[in-house]
């Protein structure tokens, strides 16, 4: 029931202050770094190369938004020297009072990798992907992180190349020895994206494939789903309520799109879509809820990179704000017709006046991308990485 003024009160208004209170979202380390698509990247002066600037600028996003404590971070760009840059990545959270997320193996970029990673043809080459996940692995219990999150890029680009059960198998054992590599409170997140880089198949397309994966591999696995790897018309809440129901969702990689894996911002294309995903989010118990990680995978090729992140951690709060207006009890009483008002109203509801109250109630600025402007952080930051960020060029080939 809002007030004269828009306002919410009573209820629904402590509905909306709860679910921003236990509103957490992980920022990627590469969403602030120069990024683009095969046919090139448009460089920013502000962008960060170095992982020390990755974690200046997720503080910057948290001390914002106050929804933002974990940076994901993607082991060859970020841990170069694996193991080695523990400490630095130590030294570099207390300084910039955010924590190591997700960690994410990258079995996309080594030349040996062309024929697959682990579904690679050759053992020596399935071996050599299962030592970076256990190095992985490792660097995660190190920096006390819970989630190792695989993205499995393989695939093949022409019929009868490949043959696609003997990989199956192949993926079956290097996962279940990752699995059993897990420490105590540590999860692996199975990833799936129906096709790019390969373009005829990729061995963990979809939902089912990634969550037999994760099963057959043990308790520790879930699936983990990306919001940009489904094909067009793809009812992603119904996946979302499947793997609730099982149990096995892990988390999200938030971002929007139009085509295909844009990348493009949350909600900047399609915002009812993340708020019926969070709807089911919020059907379920604290306890179901608990174990899912909701984290950002943009690459921010055009918008200013900081701009886009607090944009992003902001759409995403006032969405699940909405999605908290939702009364489901209400809604599990009321007949088919009105069951569609009483879901689609709340997502028509201005929650943005509510959600400053709850930041200038927790000490934040009521506005975070007028503060950030107003902070003059970009501008500093572009001074500051300028000179190194122009000698990067880019090129497709
Ligand atoms: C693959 C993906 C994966 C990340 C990468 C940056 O498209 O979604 O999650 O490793 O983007
Ligand atoms: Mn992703």
């Amino acid at each position: 029931m809002t007030t004269s003024a828009g306002q919410f009160a009573g209820r629904e208004r402590e509905q909306v202050f709860a679910a921003l209170d236990s509103f957490r979202i992980e920022v990627p380390s590469w969403g602030f770094a120069n990024t683009g698509t095969r046919f090139g990247k448009f460089t920013q002066g502000g962008a960060a190369t170095t992982i020390e600037e990755k974690f200046a600028d997720a503080g910057q996003v948290n001390a914002l938004t106050g929804a933002s404590p974990t940076i994901a971070l993607h082991v060859l760009w970020d841990l170069p020297k694996g193991k080695g840059d523990v400490a630095e990545i130590r030294r570099l959270e207390r300084q910039y009072g955010v924590r190591s997320g997700s960690i994410n193996p990258n079995l996309f970029q080594d030349q040996e990798y062309k024929y697959g990673s682990i579904a690679n043809p050759s053992a020596e080459i399935r071996g050599n992907a299962l030592a970076h996940l256990l190095d992985s692995v490792e660097i995660g219990r190190e920096l006390g992180a819970t989630d190792v999150s695989l993205w499995i890029a393989d695939g093949s680009n022409y019929p009868g190349t490949q043959s696609v059960r003997r990989r199956i198998e192949w993926m079956q054992e290097v996962l279940k020895l990752t699995h059993d590599a897990l420490g105590e409170g540590q999860r692996m997140l199975v990833e799936y994206k129906p096709f790019e880089p390969a373009f005829y198949h990729t061995d963990i397309a979809d939902w089912g494939m990634a969550l037999e994966l994760a099963r057959r591999a043990g308790p520790k696995a879930k699936v983990l789903v990306d919001t940009g790897h489904h094909y067009q018309g793809t009812n992603i809440e119904q996946i979302v309520a499947w793997l609730l129901r099982l149990g096995e969702l892990g988390g999200f990689h938030f971002n929007d799109r139009k085509y295909a894996d844009d990348d493009l911002t949350l909600g900047s294309i399609d915002p009812y879509q993340v708020f019926r995903i969070f709807h089911e989010i919020l059907s379920v118990s604290d306890e179901e809820r608990a174990g899912v990680a909701f984290m950002i995978d943009q690459s921010h090729n055009l918008k200013g990179k900081m701009e886009a992140m607090v944009q992003t951690v902001v759409t995403a709060q006032e969405l699940y704000a909405k999605a908290a207006l939702v009364d489901r009890e209400q809604l599990a009483g009321l007949q088919q017709e009105c069951t569609e008002e009483c879901f689609r109203g709340a997502f028509w509801q201005d929650v943005r006046p509510v959600v400053r109250e709850w930041r200038v109630a927790r000490g934040l600025p009521a506005e975070p991308l007028k503060a950030l402007v107003e902070s003059g952080y970009v501008e500093k930051i572009t001074r500051e990485r300028g000179s190194k960020n122009a000698r990067s060029v880019s090129s497709y080939a």
